[in-house]
Parts: C-alpha cells; sequence; structure tokens
C-alpha cells in the first residue's frame, strides 16, 4: 500500500467538548504523521467554499452553520493507506451507526455533528489538503 495524505478536521462539536488533544492522540497512536496542523476559525464563506460540492443538499446550510460557530483543528495526515484507513478509524458518518470505539462513535453527537472530517479519495484529499495549506506549509514526507 502506498504512502499517502488525507486531510482531517477536528470539528467544532468535538472542540466545545475539548477533545481536540485526545483525537490528535488517538490519530498518531494509529500511526499517522502530523504533516501540517492549523487551530482556525473558519468564516461561513470558507466552509461554503470547503463544502462545494454539497451545496443545494438540504442539510448544506446546517453544515456551513455548524462549521464556522467555533474553531476547529485542521490536519494534513500521513500513512501507508492513509485514506482507508482514516476512515476506518473515524467510523461512520453517523455516529449512532459509527463502530464500537471509532471517534464518531466516542466523540461524535449525531450526522451533522459528528466530531471529525476525512477526505473520501485521493483526488478530494489533495483538493482539501490546498484549500487549507499554501505548499510551504505541509511538511515534505522525510526520507
Ligand atoms: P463523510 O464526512 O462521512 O464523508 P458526507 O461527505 O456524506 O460524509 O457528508 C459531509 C458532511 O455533511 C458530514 N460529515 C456531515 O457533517 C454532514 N452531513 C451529511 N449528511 C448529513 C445529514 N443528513 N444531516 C446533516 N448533516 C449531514
Amino acid at each position: 500500500m502506498p504512502t499517502q495524505r488525507t486531510l482531517s478536521i477536528i470539528k467544532p462539536d468535538a472542540m466545545e467538548k475539548s477533545s481536540g488533544g485526545a483525537i490528535l492522540a488517538r490519530f498518531q497512536e494509529e500511526g499517522f504523521l502530523v504533516r501540517g496542523l492549523k487551530h482556525i476559525h473558519l468564516t461561513r464563506a470558507q466552509a461554503e467554499g470547503f463544502y462545494a460540492e454539497h451545496r443545494g443538499r438540504g442539510f448544506f446550510d446546517e453544515l456551513v452553520t455548524f462549521m464556522s460557530r467555533g474553531p476547529v483543528i485542521v490536519l494534513c495526515l500521513e500513512r501507508e493507506d492513509a485514506i482507508a484507513k482514516y476512515r476506518e478509524v473515524i467510523g461512520a458518518t453517523d455516529p449512532a451507526k459509527a463502530a464500537p470505539g471509532t471517534i464518531r462513535k466516542l466523540y461524535g453527537n449525531n450526522v451533522g455533528e459528528n466530531a471529525v472530517h476525512g477526505s473520501d479519495s485521493e483526488k478530494s484529499a489533495a483538493r482539501e489538503i490546498a484549500y487549507f495549506f499554501a505548499g510551504y506549509e505541509a511538511a515534505p514526507t522525510a526520507e
């Protein structure tokens, strides 16, 4: 399996519960290397840009309101098979349906407030990492 990068966001609901540090530690325990990290409060326009592919869906307004209501931690994470492995660690979109021990099961409130975001493909990961990190801000892969 190749080394990949994925874009992670620790969302406002998890940050409000002061769970950001525990979630970051879990990613590191699962073998993810942190190549970029930012603590930011998204504007509504920035959240809309990030979730542009969901514009027009019934939950879009709720989603961008939620994502811009408080600070988040944005991470560029790297490991072997990062995209699939990360989605395994976070669990299903709806915390009620997520497997025991997954991050969304442990920290999510509901399908809208589900603690973390993760890229769903290599194409999405490339777009999402570039959305938050300029080339010089995400550390290069160590030799
Ligand atoms: P995932 O984040 O698991 O890839 P997507 O891409 O289907 O899930 O949805 C993107 C985000 O939109 C979710 N993380 C969640 O916050 C929100 N979302 C998805 N479905 C709903 C829904 N039915 N109601 C409210 N928010 C939703």
